[in-house]
């Protein structure tokens, strides 16, 4: 009897703890797994209860926007950079200059410098895209090297990406086609593309998981979802596109007006260390870490090896640039007929 009076007690000390630890809504854009060790690994460092919500980049902006005057999420984590430089730009993000930046790589600094410190780099990654090999042969179809040929007539119904209102995955291939053929010669790009794509996902990396099920033969994701595919054991081939791509920062900011400031940016300090991000080698997460002192997976895509564009995050990222393509695409790409 004593000993469960004890035991309760302890349980009532441990929950006052925990609740004095405090508590964090976390709005994440990463993949599932990624999102799930993160909240967990701050909860365990910490004490500080996480109740995190998933969704894709896009979404998540649009999420953070529509709650503009009464803020339900405490911070941002994960996602491509544009919707995050788009947040900042609406003032939907708040300033902060995290102790830990001076651990943290040129590119993911020059990300929170160009954004008024409203957000930062967290990681970065390449676009191409993945194709499942055994069903490519199946279907007698060549080898893929260049973003030219997923436009050809013979890969028609073979192709897969994401809506780029949804997803910070699809938005950067959109800007990677203008930036790397114009503004004319990228939504020629997107419209014969158009007319292959078998479906577009609201998820940016669901082409190439559906890839590796042999459910569609390409997926135009980022290089790192793809080799996931085939590190988890599907017959996924990566490749890094001919002509150059383009690149994301993932980023992470703190919503504005925040409930719980503290927590935020306890979380913030935390999730710019090493040891958090080492936790995304344990989920397959083959991105380059913003921490100089993060371990690299031996899967990670090679970027230095990658024709990479000198991609403009200030412009693309820009409120005005992202609704105008996003509306360009939305009138004269995905009506057309396929
Ligand atoms: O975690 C994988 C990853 O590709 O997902 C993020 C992506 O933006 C989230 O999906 P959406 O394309 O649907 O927005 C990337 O930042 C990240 O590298």
């Amino acid at each position: 009897m004593r000993s469960v009076a004890l035991g309760l007690s302890m349980l009532a000390v441990s929950a006052g703890m925990a609740s004095a630890a405090g508590k964090l809504n976390l709005y994440c854009s990463a993949q599932e797994e990624w999102c799930q060790v993160m909240a967990r690994g701050f909860e365990d460092a910490t004490g500080i209860d996480v109740d995190m919500t998933r969704k894709s980049s896009g979404e998540t902006f649009a999420q953070v926007k529509a709650e503009e005057a009464n803020p339900k999420g405490d911070v941002w984590w994960g996602g491509t950079g544009d919707p995050h430089l788009q947040a900042a730009e609406e003032g939907l993000t708040e300033p902060y200059v995290s102790p830990m930046r001076g651990e943290l790589h040129p590119w993911a600094i020059s990300q929170a410098e160009s954004a008024g410190d409203r957000t930062i780099g967290i990681y970065s990654g390449g676009l191409g895209f993945g194709y499942n090999s055994d069903l490519l042969a199946a279907n007698g179809l060549p080898e893929p090297k260049c973003w030219e040929d997923l436009t050809k007539p013979e890969f028609k119904g073979h192709v897969q990406m994401a809506n780029p209102n949804s997803s910070g995955t699809a938005y950067t291939t959109l800007a990677t086609m203008v930036q790397l053929f114009g503004e004319d010669g990228g939504f020629d790009y997107m419209k014969r593309l158009h007319a292959n794509i078998n479906q577009y996902t609201k998820s940016g990396s669901a082409p190439i998981k559906a890839a590796g099920q042999g459910e569609t033969t390409v997926g135009i994701v980022f290089m790192h979802d793809a080799v996931a595919q085939t590190v988890a054991g599907f017959p996924v081939v990566t490749v890094a596109p001919c002509e150059g791509t383009g690149y994301e920062i993932g980023s992470m900011s703190i919503i504005a007006g925040a409930r719980n400031m503290d927590e935020a940016k306890q979380f913030y300090d935390w999730a710019l260390s090493a040891d958090a991000q080492n936790l995304a080698l344990g989920v397959n997460a083959f991105q380059v870490m913003s921490n100089v002192a993060a371990q690299k997976s031996e899967f990670a895509p090679d970027l230095s090896a990658v024709k990479l564009i000198d991609y403009d995050f200030k412009k693309y990222g820009s409120s005005d640039e992202r609704k105008r393509l996003l509306e360009k695409w939305d009138n004269d790409v995905s009506t057309l007929p396929q």
